[in-house]
C-alpha cells in the first residue's frame, strides 16, 4: 500500500509539512501529577461517556513518552502537534508545577534533538476544574486565567518550540461543552454556547499578544475545525437553512478572528443567548495570527427546519466511518477553497485529519485499508485545494496512537499506530508505514 500524489504536486517537496497529532487528556494519564480538570469530572458522571472509561492512564504516555518520541521518529514526520494540559504545569494559585514544565521539557528536547518541529497547543479542551468551578468558559476572567498560564509556558519553554496554537477548535469546547452538553463540562443550552465561545475567542486574543510579545520568532495562531454545510435540495429554504448552520457551527469561530466581527446571524439571536461583548474584545480577538491550523473530517448536510432553522439529515448509503461519519473528500477541498475566497487568510496547516476504523490486530499486523484509502482520497484533496490557489504548508494525521476518544472513551480508533489497552503495546499500522513510506520518499 503506497499513498501516491500527483508528480508535480507542492505536497511532495521537502518543504512541505508531515506530522502526526495527539492531545494532553487523550493520551497521558498520570492524572495524580495534575490538578483535576473537566474532563476528569465529566468522565465520573454515569452516562457521559460510551464505555465508561476516563483519561486515568489512557496510553500512559505520561511514563511512556521516551519509547513514544522514539515511534514518532521512526514514523520519519517532520512535525509533531502536542497539547500542553493547564493543570499539569500551574498550581491552582497561579504559579508553576516546576515538574510538570519539566515532563514537557523533556519531550521537546528530545524532539529538538531528533529535529521534529514541535507544534504546541495551549489549550485542547481539560480546563483545571477549579477555574469551572467559578464559571469556566462562561467567565470572563478564565481568559485572562489563560493568558496567564500562557505567559509562563512560553517563558518556561524558551526556543524548544516551533509553533503555538491558542486553542483547540473552540466550536467544540463552546457548542458541544456548554450548548449541547455531550462534552464536558456537559451544559446545555443556547444561554451558554455563545457566551463560551466568546470567552474562549477572546482567551485566543488575549494570549496572542502575549505570544506576539514574548515569542516572536513562533508560528502562532490557532486550530479551528469545519463540518461544511451543504444544502439537502436547491431550495431555497433548505439552502438558507444550510447557510444558517454554516454561520452558527463553523464561521462563528473564524470570522470574528479574521474579518473583526461574528456573522450578521448574531442579530437574530435572543437577547438572552447572545454574548456580551465589550468594547475591546473583537479588536484583541482579530490581531493578525501567522497561520491558521484547520482540522477536517467529514460534512453535514441540512434540510430547513420551521421551528429549530436548520435539521441535519444523515446521509443513507454512503460510505461512513467507525464515527458514523460520511467519508467525503470533497468536502475537504470545497471547504479549503471556500474559506480562502471569503477570507484573507494567513498560511494554512492542516493539523487534523483522519478516521477512525473498525481495526484488527491480527498477530501483529493491523492492515487497515480503510483508514488507508481514507489518507489517500484526503491528501488529493488537500492537493486540490493547493492548485486552486490555497497556500497550505503542511499536513498532520490525527492521530499518532489510539487513544481517549471523548464521549465515545477507547471504544473508536484514530491511530497510525495500534495501542493495546491492556499490555500499553503499540503496533504501527498499515496506514502509518504508507504515511511514513510518503514523507520519506520525499527526502
Ligand atoms: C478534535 C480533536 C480530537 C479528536 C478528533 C476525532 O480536535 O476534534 O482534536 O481530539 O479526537 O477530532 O474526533
Amino acid at each position: 500500500m503506497k499513498l501516491t500524489l500527483p508528480i508535480n504536486s507542492p505536497m511532495r517537496s521537502p518543504q512541505f509539512t508531515y506530522g502526526i497529532a495527539t492531545a494532553s487528556f487523550q493520551i497521558e494519564g498520570g492524572i495524580e501529577h495534575r490538578l483535576p480538570c473537566i474532563w476528569d469530572t465529566f468522565c465520573s458522571q454515569p452516562g457521559t461517556i460510551a464505555d465508561n472509561s476516563n483519561g486515568a492512564v489512557a496510553c500512559d504516555h505520561y511514563n511512556l513518552w521516551q519509547q513514544d518520541i522514539e515511534m514518532i521518529k521512526d514514523l520519519n514526520v517532520d512535525a509533531y502537534r502536542l497539547s500542553i494540559a493547564w493543570g499539569r504545569v500551574m498550581n491552582e494559585d497561579g504559579s508553576i508545577n516546576h515538574n510538570g514544565i519539566e515532563f514537557y521539557q523533556q519531550i521537546l528536547d528530545k524532539l529538538k534533538q531528533y529535529n521534529i518541529k514541535a507544534f504546541v497547543t495551549l489549550y485542547h479542551w481539560d480546563l483545571p476544574q477549579h477555574l469551572e468551578d467559578n464559571g469556566g468558559w462562561l467567565n470572563r476572567a478564565t481568559a485572562y486565567a489563560f493568558q496567564h498560564y500562557v505567559e509562563q509556558i512560553v517563558k518556561a519553554f524558551g526556543d524548544r518550540v516551533y509553533s503555538y496554537a491558542t486553542l483547540n477548535e473552540p466550536f467544540c469546547s463552546a457548542y458541544l461543552g456548554y450548548e449541547l452538553g455531550i462534552h464536558a463540562p456537559g451544559l446545555k443550552g443556547k444561554e451558554y454556547g455563545k457566551k463560551a465561545a466568546h470567552h474562549l475567542l477572546l482567551a485566543h486574543g488575549l494570549a496572542m499578544q502575549v505570544l506576539k510579545k514574548l515569542s516572536p520568532n513562533t508560528l502562532n495562531g490557532i486550530v479551528l475545525n469545519f463540518t461544511p454545510a451543504y444544502a439537502i435540495s436547491d431550495n431555497d429554504a433548505d439552502i438558507k437553512a444550510a447557510k444558517y448552520a454554516d454561520d452558527y457551527l463553523n464561521q462563528w469561530y473564524i470570522k470574528p478572528i479574521i474579518d473583526g466581527q461574528y456573522p450578521a446571524i448574531i442579530s437574530q439571536l435572543d437577547a438572552e443567548h447572545q454574548p456580551e461583548i465589550l468594547d475591546d474584545d473583537l479588536a484583541i480577538i482579530s490581531q493578525p495570527i501567522d497561520f491558521m491550523g484547520i482540522n477536517y473530517y467529514t460534512r453535514a448536510i441540512y434540510q430547513a427546519d420551521e421551528d429549530t432553522i436548520y435539521q441535519e439529515i444523515k446521509p443513507c448509503d454512503v460510505e461512513l466511518t467507525d464515527m458514523g461519519w460520511e467519508v467525503f473528500p470533497q468536502g475537504f477541498s470545497d471547504v479549503l477553497i471556500s474559506l480562502n475566497k471569503t477570507y484573507d487568510l494567513p498560511p494554512i496547516y492542516i493539523t487534523e485529519n483522519g478516521a477512525a476504523m473498525k481495526d484488527q490486530n491480527d498477530k501483529g499486523e493491523v492492515n487497515d485499508v480503510d483508514r488507508f484509502n481514507y489518507f489517500q482520497s484526503h491528501l488529493l484533496a488537500v492537493n486540490t485545494a493547493i492548485e486552486a490557489g490555497v497556500d497550505i504548508k503542511g499536513y498532520f494525521a490525527w492521530s499518532l496512537m489510539d487513544n481517549f476518544e471523548w464521549a465515545e472513551g477507547y471504544l473508536k480508533r484514530f491511530g497510525l499506530v495500534y495501542v493495546d489497552y491492556q499490555t500499553q503495546k503499540r503496533t504501527i499500522k498499515n496506514s502509518g508505514h504508507a504515511f511514513s513510506q510518503l514523507i520519506g520518499s520525499r527526502k
